[in-house]
């Protein structure tokens, strides 16, 4: 017998996909999500006559803009950007800011859409939003992308604000591209600290924040093993990436005693059996901004892969954390994971695994993290740092760090008491979804038709 949640959940499902064809990552995120809500409009039939769900999936507002820039040669180049304005139920919008050529209207709305859960589950009061632009940065002089930043923030800082919209960074976009942006920022708007996070420590930013989203990932995952008696020590691990969430990543899981034996970026893998180096790493990717290759030149008893000639989940090892990108981690790797023994999956990086990825692990009862759960340590010391921005005073790595944990460990609990309390113990996916989803209805359905 079909539900009258699972009927609405379904008919509203069929609409976005009738209003927005093309936008695959989208329609991906947003089916995830669905899967998961049902219940809870059976639970709570208002929301079903409020027609919430409708009204939640269409953005509040997507702005769209042109970012013209001059290149070294002296050439015009163009460029578009975004910001999606998702949800503000809760609080000001609040996601970072993505620049990879693979960017598009879909995969920004992707990320928007998964914030706004991500952002709840936090328990902190913050909207969600997400933006970027195609701009590549790969192979970009360090004046060329200060131009283009520029450009960026010339138009975006008509949208932003410390209460109405605080972007950050995410793929492509770390400490240099936030200074010049908030650079342009304070430029045409005077010092507003409070209006980007992930900021320099000399002007505003949070300790603790570069490291967040790894540490936080981390985190959740010794929550999943500790629920099941069991912890990170002497575990062997594969991280894929090698941007800002692997690296810190690594090395809180070298902290707690596991063992990372490879990490990647897109031009392929390097395995090294004894563990990883990571002060090569953060030499090659944060200090030369070089390819992962350059670890042999460390390491040559290291051993290189590129992309084509093999994937880094065809490894054996007992936990997993994609920290590169969306489907990373498709149903052939987990089925190959899997038969090699994989205990658990934290995802640090938005939607890293397919759909069909992910239901291989949880009918093969691997213990799995979804990304808007494990991930959401980065947004939340975001809000951390917009509270010391607010109050002007900046705490200790170590306050940052304890908050970062204690958050991190309540976003498990609740996770974990939502799966349980509507039916599906020990789903995390679920858990999150409903967990994430039900403050912002919540808000939602008190703030009236808005
Ligand atoms: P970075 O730009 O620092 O690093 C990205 C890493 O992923 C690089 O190693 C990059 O390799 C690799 N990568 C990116 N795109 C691809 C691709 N299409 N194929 C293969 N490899 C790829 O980004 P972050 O570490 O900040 O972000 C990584 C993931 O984590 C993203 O999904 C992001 O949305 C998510 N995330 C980030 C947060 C943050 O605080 N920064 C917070 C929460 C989630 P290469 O250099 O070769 O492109
Ligand atoms: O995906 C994410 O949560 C981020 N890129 C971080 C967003 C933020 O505002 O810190």
């Amino acid at each position: 017998m079909v539900t009258a949640g699972q009927a609405y959940v379904a008919e509203v499902f069929e609409k976005v996909k009738r209003a927005n064809p093309h936008e695959v990552e989208f329609l991906q995120a947003v089916e995830e999500v669905f899967d998961s809500l049902a219940p809870v409009f059976d639970a709570y039939p208002n929301y079903i006559a409020e027609n919430l769900l409708e009204r939640l999936v269409e953005p509040e507002r997507i702005i769209s803009f042109r970012v013209p820039w001059l290149d070294d040669k002296g050439q015009v180049q163009v460029n578009r950007g975004y910001r999606v304005q998702y949800s503000s139920a809760i609080g000001p919008y609040k996601g970072g800011l993505r620049f990879h050529p693979s960017v598009t209207q879909s995969i920004i709305k992707f990320l928007g859409f998964e914030q706004i859960f991500k952002n709840s589950l936090t328990g902190l009061p913050i909207g969600g939003g997400k933006g970027g632009s195609n701009f590549d940065p790969k192979g970009k002089s360090d004046a060329e992308i200060m131009r283009f930043c520029q450009s960026f923030m010339t138009e975006l800082q008509k949208h932003i604000g410390p209460s109405l919209d605080v972007p950050a960074g995410d793929i492509g976009v770390g400490g240099r591209e936030i200074g010049y942006l908030f650079g342009q920022y304070k430029r045409l708007n005077g010092y507003e600290n409070g209006v980007l996070t992930g900021k320099g420590l000399a002007y505003g930013g949070s300790l603790t924040r570069k490291e967040a989203t790894g540490y936080g990932v981390v985190y959740f995952m010794e929550q999943m093993l500790e629920a099941k008696g069991d912890s990170l020590a002497d575990k062997t691990a594969i991280v894929s990436g090698s941007g800002n969430v692997a690296i810190y990543a690594i090395e809180k899981l070298q902290e707690k005693g596991a063992k990372v034996v490879a990490c990647s970026d897109s031009s392929g893998y390097i395995y090294h059996e004894n563990g990883l180096d990571l002060a090569a790493i953060k030499q090659i990717k944060e200090v030369e901004r070089g390819r992962i290759k350059a670890y042999l030149d460390h390491h040559p008893d290291a051993v290189f892969y590129p992309r084509e000639e093999g994937r880094i989940w065809d490894l054996k090892a007992d936990l997993a954390f994609p920290c590169a990108t969306q489907n990373e981690l498709e149903e052939r790797d987990a089925k190959t994971l899997i038969q090699n023994g994989l205990i658990a999956i934290a995802e640090g990086a938005n939607m890293p695994s397919t759909l069909e990825a992910t239901k291989a692990f949880q009918k093969a009862g691997v213990l799995f993290g979804p990304a808007k759960a494990a991930n959401a340590g980065g947004v939340a010391v975001s809000a951390l740092e917009m509270s010391q921005n607010s109050m002007r005073l900046s705490w200790s790595f170590d306050e940052v760090d304890e908050k970062l944990y204690a958050i991190m460990k309540g976003i498990h609990q609740s996770a974990s008491q939502a799966a349980e309390d509507f039916g599906h113990s020990g789903d995390l996916v679920v858990g999150a979804n409903i967990a994430g989803f039900l403050k912002v209805a919540e808000a939602m359905s008190q703030q009236g038709l808005i």
